[in-house]
């Protein structure tokens, strides 16, 4: 079993029957989603929520019963993979393009549990280059305020044309360098009218799971 595997599968033993679950995006929540629907088939009931288009439909094609954004409340339980997890359980996401779904969900869960193999944790955020959404309209000059901020931003491509999120935005990644205050430069960021949100997730996590690739597990709270 590889290291993204195994955390996928620690963290699936917290979910309940009668829980609502938020399903993360990317290779590691995969796992999860996986391990979730093997549960399902055997009796698990739970009811779910995805991040993404591209998890919603692996979990709808491994029979994961799955409710709309409009008749949910509360999620019991997000699990989500991340590019970046730094000691105090900040972390960047976005490389996958979902950061938007993933923070709506990460904000509205009781508990957001992050799966990551060893390579994802750091001493200090930043050597990732950090995810921005912005809207498409005058783009340009939202970029030249994050060249204001040294973001050094740079708009994804998919096809050499600009990559499109599930919500009709674009990505600009941006390389900080390492990031000294996540908080501030999140509020910096968001505050930039064009600026959609950012894959700074700052005291959001409330548990990490690290699968090694040796087959150890560690859990940070
Ligand atoms: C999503 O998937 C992210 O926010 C992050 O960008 C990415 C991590 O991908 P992987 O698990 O494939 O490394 O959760």
């Amino acid at each position: 079993m590889n290291a993204k595997q195994l955390a996928a599968e620690q963290a699936v033993e917290h979910i309940n029957d009668g829980m609502i679950v938020g399903l993360g995006t990317g290779s590691t929540a995969y796992w999860a989603i996986r391990s979730l629907a093997e549960k399902v088939s055997e009796g698990l009931r739970i009811r779910a929520v995805a991040s993404s288009i591209q998890s919603e439909d692996l979990a709808k094609q491994l029979g994961i019963p799955l409710i709309p954004f409009s008749e949910l409340e509360e999620i019991d339980m997000t699990i989500d993979g991340a590019d970046e997890v730094d000691a105090d359980l900040n972390l960047i996401k976005g490389g996958g393009g979902a950061l938007l779904r993933e923070k709506i969900l990460a904000a509205n869960s009781k508990r957001l549990i992050i799966i990551v193999d060893e390579s994802k944790r750091v001493e200090r955020l930043g050597a990732f280059p950090l995810p921005v959404e912005i809207v498409p309209f005058a783009a340009n000059l939202t970029i030249r305020r994050l060249e204001r901020l040294q973001g050094k931003p740079q708009i994804r491509l998919a096809n050499g044309e600009p990559f499109i999120t599930d919500n009709g935005n674009w990505i600009a990644d941006c390389s900080f360098g390492p990031i000294a205050d996540p908080a501030q430069l999140h509020l910096q960021l968001n505050m930039i009218p064009g600026v959609v949100d950012n894959g700074l997730f700052v005291q959001m996590a409330h548990q990490v799971v690290v699968g090694y690739n040796d087959g150890t597990v560690k859990i940070i709270n």
